[in-house]
């Protein structure tokens, strides 16, 4: 009989690991770092993960490059954290075509055949920004403030964080009757919203609020408030409202300067584990699972908020939760 003196060529994968290519929109603010870190503690080689990680410094066309290497080297596994909604189709066809499974994270991707990724997982946006709504419009009757000027320094355009918490505010505004003054990106960044809030100024001061939709936003409209020679917080100064609760977000809510920071839960890496052990053991994740968070709110000015009837409780944040 024929001996098989050529031993079956095994594909190895390196070092027996399981290979995770990971798309990330960049680091364009804390909360981002943070969803970084998330990702890369939960894949660790130690865990027998092999994780490739890729920054698209806010570029889509970048993370269609990366998905396209993500292909090439067979990874096992491809996760994404889409810039922007629209533009992945093409691209989440050919993982498709390869067989890689793909799990969306954070934000979402808008395609016809949501069978194109295996599961999102991310948080509500629009909920969030309808809570930041309703806590502002229980602060305003609270303080029988009228004729409401609101500015909002928007996320990235397209990104579904960006939409869920810009529609949530300007429903708010036709409802409650709050006068929207300005509506400008600031990209999610400290840098860029600097700026656009320093040109709001130079416009108009006559400014109740500024909804930024995240924390870095924040942090660049007060420099530039504070740099126009006015204010931030009660007692007559503009009053931010964000979102993250970053560390940094949290110290400024503690001081005032933020009245209300609503949480966006950054560590999803256990529960893009979680979807990926259930694959590998043939098992069928669910299409989306949303990550849990709460409200912060400074020096108890509200206890709880009604959102499409279900109450939320609001944490007032203390020094235990910057330490
Ligand atoms: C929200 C995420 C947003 C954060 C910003 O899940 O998409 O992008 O709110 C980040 O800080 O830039």
């Amino acid at each position: 009989f024929y001996m098989d003196t050529h031993p079956k060529k095994e594909v190895v994968k390196k070092k027996n690991l399981i290979t995770v290519g990971f798309a990330q929109v960049g680091a364009e603010s804390d909360w981002r770092t943070a969803n970084s870190i998330s990702i890369k503690k939960t894949f660790s080689e130690s865990k027998g993960y092999d994780l490739l990680f890729e920054d698209a410094r806010q570029m889509q066309d970048n993370q269609i490059k990366s998905i396209r290497k993500f292909i090439q080297q067979d990874v096992d596994y491809i996760v994404l954290a889409p810039v922007i909604e629209e533009g992945f189709e093409t691209v989440l066809e050919e993982a498709s075509r390869a067989k890689i499974p793909v799990i969306v994270i954070d934000r979402k991707v808008s395609v016809p055949d949501n069978n194109l990724y295996t599961t999102w997982i991310g948080s509500d946006f629009y909920l969030q920004g309808k809570k930041a709504c309703e806590c502002l419009n229980k602060y305003i009757i609270q303080k029988g403030m009228k004729d409401v000027n609101i500015v909002n320094i928007q996320g990235t355009l397209g990104s579904t964080s960006q939409i869920g918490r810009s529609n949530a505010l300007n429903e708010a505004c036709d409802k409650y009757g709050w006068n929207l003054v300005a509506q400008e990106p600031g990209d999610y960044t400290q840098a860029k919203s600097k700026e656009v809030m320093k040109n709001i100024l130079k416009k108009t001061k006559d400014i109740d609020f500024v909804y930024c939709e995240n924390d870095n936003e924040a942090f660049g409209a007060i420099e530039a408030i504070k740099e126009a020679g006015l204010s931030v917080g009660e007692n007559g100064g503009i009053k931010i409202i964000s979102f993250d609760a970053t560390k940094g977000g949290l110290k400024r809510t503690l001081s005032g300067e933020i009245l209300f920071d609503v949480e966006c839960n950054p560590l999803q890496g256990p529960e893009v584990e979680n979807v990926i052990k259930m694959l590998e053991e043939g098992k069928t994740p669910n299409k989306e699972y949303y990550v849990k968070e709460q409200v912060f709110v400074h020096d108890s000015i509200l206890t709880d908020v009604l959102v499409d009837g279900n109450k939320y409780d609001l944490l007032t944040v203390t020094d235990d939760y910057i330490s």
